[in-house]
């Protein structure tokens, strides 16, 4: 029997998956159960929500235990996404986070110089996306906190060195690093429909250094080792500054968001400061993420924009896109 998910437990799912501490999981879990339908073809899924209901709860009060006095590398989420750079050593990683970012990491010709997670804001347009630098991930080291950052990410930039015969043998490396951890580097986010402790996670492969002239023969060796892989693949010289925005714009592209701008009603548009929304989201959507509130009392909406008639009212469902304007009626 199938199992009918409906469009907002998948929200919720999204929700669980991007969550980044026990408690955020309980909730986000104990909404998952709320939400899904009741019946047999759900039977083995509940049952699963409810088993790891209970060891998240256990994880809250262990996770509380271990914050006291360690070292904590948990980054606030920040922006319209999340992005980990990651990759082999000397790949790139923090020259990206250096030409897109306002962080300012160390960047050096010797493999091993990031030891620590760093982050940093990558504007597009009126956005920002928060990007994360992270130490290299090699055949026998993966920090164990880049895991929880990868799974939770929006997007990953898996950074391959086009100059580097190293580099196909290395990028394979880091991706059985996370498929030996249930996480599947992938063309898409979420969990797995057959296996839900498998977590895919949406990735890009930059190719760094990609002026090099033996950089194409290198991707096509890795290629050849890995056929099962088919990531989108970008190449980029990062001393081009053309090449460097191409690569800011791909990066936006990827996470796969839409703007949408806020106004009183009566009130001048301004097309400042909007909310970013994963595409595909709705009026009520948008309605949660100003306020909970917001949207229970909300009963329509009007909107200025690409794919409606100026001043448009529209339902709860109704679809935004890129750069609506919207007034929230209650
Ligand atoms: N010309 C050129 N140099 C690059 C490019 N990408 C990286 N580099 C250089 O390669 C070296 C290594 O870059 P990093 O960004 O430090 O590499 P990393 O992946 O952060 O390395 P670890 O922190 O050791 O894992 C630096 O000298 C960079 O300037 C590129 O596209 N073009
Ligand atoms: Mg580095």
């Amino acid at each position: 029997m199938p199992a009918n998910l409906t469009p907002q437990y998948h929200k919720a799912e999204d929700a669980y998956r991007r969550a980044q501490t026990a408690e955020e999981r309980v909730a986000c879990l104990e909404e998952m159960l709320r939400l899904i339908p009741k019946h047999k073809g759900t039977d083995h899924l509940q049952a699963d929500l409810k088993t790891r209901l209970k060891e998240t709860r256990a994880e809250v009060q262990t996770e509380k235990a271990a914050s006291k006095g360690t070292r904590s590398f948990r980054i606030p989420r920040q922006g319209a996404g999340t992005v980990i750079v990651l990759g082999a050593p000397n790949a790139g990683k923090s020259r990206i986070l250096n030409e897109l970012t306002n962080a300012d990491p160390e960047v050096a010709n010797y493999p091993f110089t990031t030891r620590e997670p760093l982050p940093g804001m990558m504007s597009w347009e009126d956005v920002k996306v928060q990007l994360i630098d992270t130490p290299p991930v090699t055949d026998s080291h993966l920090e164990p906190y880049i895991l929880g950052y990868v799974r939770s990410a929006d997007l990953v930039v898996l950074c391959f060195d086009g100059s580097s015969d190293d580099a196909p043998e290395q990028t394979s490396d880091v991706l059985t690093q996370f498929e030996d951890r249930k996480t599947q580097l992938s063309t898409w986010s979420g969990f797995d429909e057959d296996d839900m402790s498998i977590v895919h996670v949406k990735t890009i492969i930059v190719v760094t250094r990609s002026d090099d002239p033996d950089a194409g023969e290198r991707l096509t060796f890795f290629k050849e080792i890995r056929p099962d892989v088919d990531l989108p693949i970008v190449t980029v010289e990062l001393d081009n500054p053309e090449a460097v925005e191409s690569l800011r714009d791909q990066i936006y592209a990827a996470i796969d968001v839409v703007r949408a701008y806020t106004k009183k009603p009566g009130k001048p548009a301004e097309y400042v400061d909007p909310f970013t929304l994963p595409a595909g989201s709705t009026v009520e959507d948008l309605a949660i993420k100003v306020h909970r509130d917001l949207a229970d009392s909300l009963k329509h909406a009007r909107i200025w924009g690409s794919a409606t008639q100026d001043g448009q009212t529209v339902g709860r469902e109704h679809i935004i896109v890129d750069r609506d304007m919207v007034e929230l009626h209650t």
